[in-house]
């Protein structure tokens, strides 16, 4: 059965539905960390509309990584831009690209005849739409937090230069709400308290096997057993529970807030040449999305 997808996530799907028509361009944005499974493919190529596509978090991201996306977004004809979102001078990149590609009329298709050009931006819930909108208007037009979910209305934002951007709600479609192991691990979706053991187990499985998995403290020199890196971790860490045993839960969590912070340093754990689809697809039937 398809899961139900909540109110606002319904309505930033309507709202695209009702703007589509006055919009001349996309932009998708799209975690840097994990530019392939963070894409809501299928849904952008429907929309049938001039596309470009902004990694955002790319601060986070592993710079040579990020430039392989570049290139093979490029080999598919798809111009990319990297971005911290955050960082006004950062999206200036983009600024050009929009305005270029807003003002570019489709093969085929007539200018439209007002002055204004409009872009959506559309992307999953806390990629940074929103810090996005913020850095190109050049003010705090839009509401931001580090959780899924804070932008519940719809508004028009404008920028100089005759060009009025859309900040939506996140969307997820229903490919991608099966994944939510690796989801939770970008912050994409919350995660529950009581899964940062098997939250953390995820994010040790993807770095493994893209190469990473030196960057958790002491994970190699555990043989990779990762019941033993947890335990050693919150050991060394000092994290005790009562009676002096090691505090797994809390050794869990610090690793997954350290990974999502850029604490354990700037990581890709989708790379350009390996796409992760067979490992999110092979998630279990409970790593769906709860909302
Ligand atoms: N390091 C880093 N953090 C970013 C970047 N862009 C956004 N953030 C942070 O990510 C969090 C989410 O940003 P928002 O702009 O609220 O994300 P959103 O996509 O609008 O989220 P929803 O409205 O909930 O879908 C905030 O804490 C931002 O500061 C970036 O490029 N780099
Ligand atoms: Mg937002």
């Amino acid at each position: 059965m398809k899961k139900e997808l909540p109110g606002h996530i319904k309505k930033a799907f309507k709202s695209i539905d009702h703007f589509l028509p006055v919009v001349d361009l996309v932009v998708e944005l799209v975690d840097a960390r994990m530019p392939n499974g963070s894409r809501l493919k299928g849904f952008i190529n429907r929309l049938g509309k001039n596309s470009v596509i902004a990694l955002s978090k790319s601060d986070l991201a592993d710079d040579i990584e990020t430039r392989k996306w570049i290139d093979r977004f490029a080999a598919e004809g798809l111009t990319a831009v990297a971005l911290d979102c955050r960082d006004r001078h950062s999206v200036k990149r983009l600024t050009n690209l929009i305005k270029t590609a807003a003002f570019t009329v489709k093969p085929g298709s007539k200018p439209p005849a007002r002055k204004v050009r409009r872009a959506m931006i559309i992307g999953i819930p806390n990629v940074g739409k929103s810090t996005l909108i913020n850095s190109l208007a050049g003010r705090k037009a839009a509401r931001t937090a580090n959780m899924p979910g804070v932008t519940r209305s719809i508004q028009w934002i404008k920028l100089s230069g005759e060009l009025e951007l859309l900040d939506l709600p996140g969307i997820l479609d229903y490919g991608l709400l099966r994944r939510g192991d690796v989801l939770r691990l970008i912050n994409t979706v919350p995660g529950k308290d009581e899964d940062t053991w098997s939250q953390a187990k995820t994010l040790a499985q993807v770095l493994a096997l893209t190469g990473n998995q030196g960057i958790l403290p002491g994970y190699k020199e555990c043989g990779e057993s990762y019941d033993r890196f947890l335990e050693d971790y919150a050991r060394r860490m000092n994290f005790c529970i009562k009676g002096g045993s090691a505090d797994i839960e809390r050794a869990a969590t610090d690793i997954i807030r350290r990974f999502q912070s850029g604490g354990l340093g700037r990581v890709t754990i989708e790379k350009a040449d390996c796409d992760l689809d067979e490992f999110f697809d092979m998630q279990p039937e409970n790593s769906e999305v709860e909302f």
